[in-house]
């Protein structure tokens, strides 16, 4: 037992040089398999279904919007675009991942799951008063490939306010280095007919997203440009095209998006993982824990010394998930993946809900890094 627990560290070490490495290295592609649906695992189901609504469960009305910054995105006049082809009924959507609601959470004015060292975040929160935003709460989300589009289904906690300014969007590692390598947002307002208004799709030409430690925080480096080319801007782009996005017409709480497969030169085999935002929107400033410290950011739960929510809210985003390709577990940003090795018999991981901790025998996805502890 002395020497697993002794490993740990070094593993952990061995498995962030990998990483670090990972984005000047080529990737080495797991096999190709189209069958690809993710479920969260069943402990995290149960970790959240013992969560407790407080009050009479009901928020109070926070503002649908941030406060009026130069963030927001502006009309501005842009020449009239002529199509030759848009998006149908999304189809295929094979792969698919689920993220914590935080609505369970919000009458407290705090959120789990949220870990701003995994760069993954549960922030769907007004900075400073906590306030609850269903509109921005991923829940689940599911991309698939009908060529020539990818289809990509965002469901949220409530449908987004009609005076709500907010975006959402993809994110995608090409070569399964824990590094971006595209970002595909959509502003509201969005009908409900296809329409590239609002739509942005960004690229990282010189591969810096992340840092250096993809995914984990780096010292700001204001050196790093992030997705540095706008590639399909409101339609405008060499492809007018490229990029889509609608509110499902039948459920308002679903934004769809749908891009040309071949924006992303066709890959076979990607991460993605999806986004709201709707007040940071610095694509150059990804990874965003790379462009904040945790004390500028803030931190959504009500144990941290960083609580509550700062310069980072009005935000959500989820793990990563495979297309086109079976994950073996250790890809970066993984949903489910550990990085922590199985405990040994007598060995569990602690789970904390609602301040209570619990010694569990599975660290949950979203919980980690878990700290090791006795079962009972
Ligand atoms: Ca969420
Ligand atoms: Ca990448
Ligand atoms: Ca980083
Ligand atoms: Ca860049």
């Amino acid at each position: 037992m002395k020497d697993t627990r002794l490993s740990r560290p070094l593993l952990s070490l061995a498995l962030l040089l990998i990483s670090t490495l990972a984005c000047n290295l080529p990737a080495i592609r797991p096999k190709v398999d189209l069958e690809t649906t993710q479920t969260i695992t069943a402990l995290e189901t149960i970790v959240a279904g013992t969560m407790q609504v407080g009050g009479d469960g009901q928020p109070d009305q926070p503002p649908k919007s941030p406060p009026p910054d130069t963030h927001v995105p502006t009309d501005t006049p842009h020449p009239t675009i002529l199509h030759e082809m848009q998006p149908e009924e999304p189809v295929a959507l094979l792969s698919s991942l689920t993220d914590l609601s935080s609505l369970p959470l919000a009458d407290e004015h705090r959120a789990i799951g949220d870990s701003f060292i995994l760069n993954l975040y549960e922030r769907p929160f007004t900075a400073g008063g906590m306030d609850y935003l269903p509109h921005l709460d991923i829940v689940y989300a599911e991309l698939g490939l009908s060529a020539p589009w990818i289809y990509v289904v965002i469901y949220l906690e409530d449908a987004p306010p009609d005076d709500a300014i907010a975006t959402y969007g993809v994110e995608i590692d090409l070569d399964l280095d824990g590094c971006g390598d595209w970002l595909i947002m959509a502003a509201l307002p969005l009908a409900s007919e296809w329409t590239t208004d609002g739509v942005r799709a960004q690229h990282d030409v010189n591969d810096d997203v992340g840092g250096l430690t993809p995914l984990r925080p780096d010292a700001p480096n204001p050196a790093l440009d992030g997705y540095d080319e706008r590639v399909f801007d409101h339609g405008l782009g060499p492809d007018p095209d490229a990029a889509w996005a609608r509110r499902d017409p039948e459920h308002l709480e679903r934004i769809q998006l749908a891009f040309k497969y071949e924006l992303i030169d066709s890959d076979a085999a990607f991460l993605w993982g999806a986004w709201t935002d709707a007040d940071v929107k610095k694509p150059l400033w990804f990874d965003y824990n790379d462009h904040f410290t945790i004390e500028q950011a803030g931190d959504p739960a009500i144990t941290s010394e960083y609580y509550p929510l700062k310069a980072l809210a009005w935000i959500d985003n989820t793990c990563r998930w495979a297309f086109g390709f079976t994950p073996i577990g250790n890809e970066p940003g993984l949903c489910g993946s550990t990085t922590l090795p199985t405990p040994e018999p007598d060995m569990g991981y602690l789970v904390c809900v609602l301040r209570v901790c619990t010694c569990q025998p599975a660290c949950p996805p979203r919980a980690e890094p878990c700290t090791p502890c006795e079962l009972p």
